[in-house]
């Protein structure tokens, strides 16, 4: 029986008759998105000191036109640095001489006792807000800093209580003006992964009225194993496109790919349409063979004026890579159902 969890929720047959969309993969007859040719854009070997991998960056172009890239790196002995890269095409990118700072507090020796990682950018309210999963041996929290310039970063708090990550924050607050995140928590009973959820703040430290969104149920062909949001959400005229990393677990590996999905305009943990094959999914060597073999893992895309997409992701969990692709592509494979 290779899908347990999916047997394992109640589903009443109302809900059922709503969710169920015929597929038909026969409508996708093209790659979506392209690996850039220079790919990977970064390899540890880039760095002023050794570094094992880089990847799962997250990068923004700033209102001045400017790239700026959150590097998750880490180190020989795999502990993690976040280290700042700039470029002016979103492709070649110049690494800063030194890492970024980050807390040297009791409380964040004890949260980030392990690794810090998978950064998520988004402007709002013209400051950057950036949240890095936090990890100590025992579970995980997630940090949120803010910054003007992406120079330097202040740490502002925690933002759960254990175990939660994978959260991005939408770059508009809700109509009744509330911040808005999508975020994964960790369900033991979902082998530590799970479904993704909506959840809304007054002030970013307090978060609450949350609401189930994306399951693994709904992308059971490529995500039964787990989901988790991984860029920020973009505004479009059905309402907000985000893209997903989505965990298949095999007999042999454990699958990291990128869907993509439509959450409605008003009501955004409703899901009106999903990929019903990954975007992306792991081909190239760089993906396929590495410190974690078989990774795609998205955490950033800009979309440019023209409406080109460059999605950053990490590939097996060693090298970090950009595939290209049109907004309007992803859109329509959304709906490719
Ligand atoms: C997830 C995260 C990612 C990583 C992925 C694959 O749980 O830790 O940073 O890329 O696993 O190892």
């Amino acid at each position: 029986m290779p899908f347990p969890s999916a047997h394992k929720r109640a589903v009443m047959p109302q809900e059922r008759a709503k969710r169920e969309i015929p597929m038909q993969y026969d409508k996708i007859t093209r790659d979506i998105l392209t690996r850039y040719e220079g790919n990977p854009v970064l390899t540890a070997a880039d760095f002023p000191v050794k570094m094992r991998s880089v990847y799962n960056s997250s990068a923004v172009k700033t209102p001045e036109g400017r790239y700026v890239m959150l590097c998750r790196c880490n180190l020989l002995n795999h502990r993690t640095l976040l280290w700042g890269a700039d470029s002016d095409d979103g492709l070649s990118w110049k690494l800063r001489p030194e890492p970024f700072e980050v807390p040297d507090t009791e409380e964040w020796h004890r949260y980030a006792s392990t690794v810090y990682y998978d950064p998520r950018i988004t402007r709002i309210d013209g400051e950057y807000l950036v949240l890095l999963a936090c990890q100590n041996t025992e579970y995980t929290r997630v940090a949120l800093f803010r910054s003007k310039d992406l120079e330097t970063l202040e740490f502002v708090n925690y933002i759960n209580a254990p175990d939660n990550r994978n959260m991005v924050i939408f770059p508009e607050k809700s109509a009744d003006g509330r911040y808005m995140r999508l975020e994964r928590p960790n369900l033991a009973s979902a082998g530590g992964k799970g479904n993704i959820w909506l959840s809304h703040s007054p002030d970013l430290i307090h978060w609450g009225d949350s609401r189930e969104s994306l399951r693994t149920t709904d992308v059971w062909n490529y995500g039964i194993s787990g989901l988790g949001p991984s860029t920020v959400p973009h505004r479009i005229d059905e309402g907000w496109l985000i893209i997903f990393h989505a965990i298949m677990n095999n007999c042999t590996t454990r699958e990291y790919s990128a869907g993509a999905a439509i959450l409605d305009a008003d009501r955004p943990w409703i899901v009106r349409h999903v990929t019903r094959s990954p975007v992306l999914y792991p081909e190239a060597d760089y993906e396929l063979r590495g410190l974690v073999d078989h990774v795609c893992f998205p955490c950033a895309k800009i979309i440019e004026p023209d409406g080109t997409l460059k999605l950053y992701y990490g590939g097996a969990d060693t090298v970090q890579c950009v595939a290209t692709g049109k907004l309007a592509d992803l859109i329509e494979a959304c709906k490719a159902h």
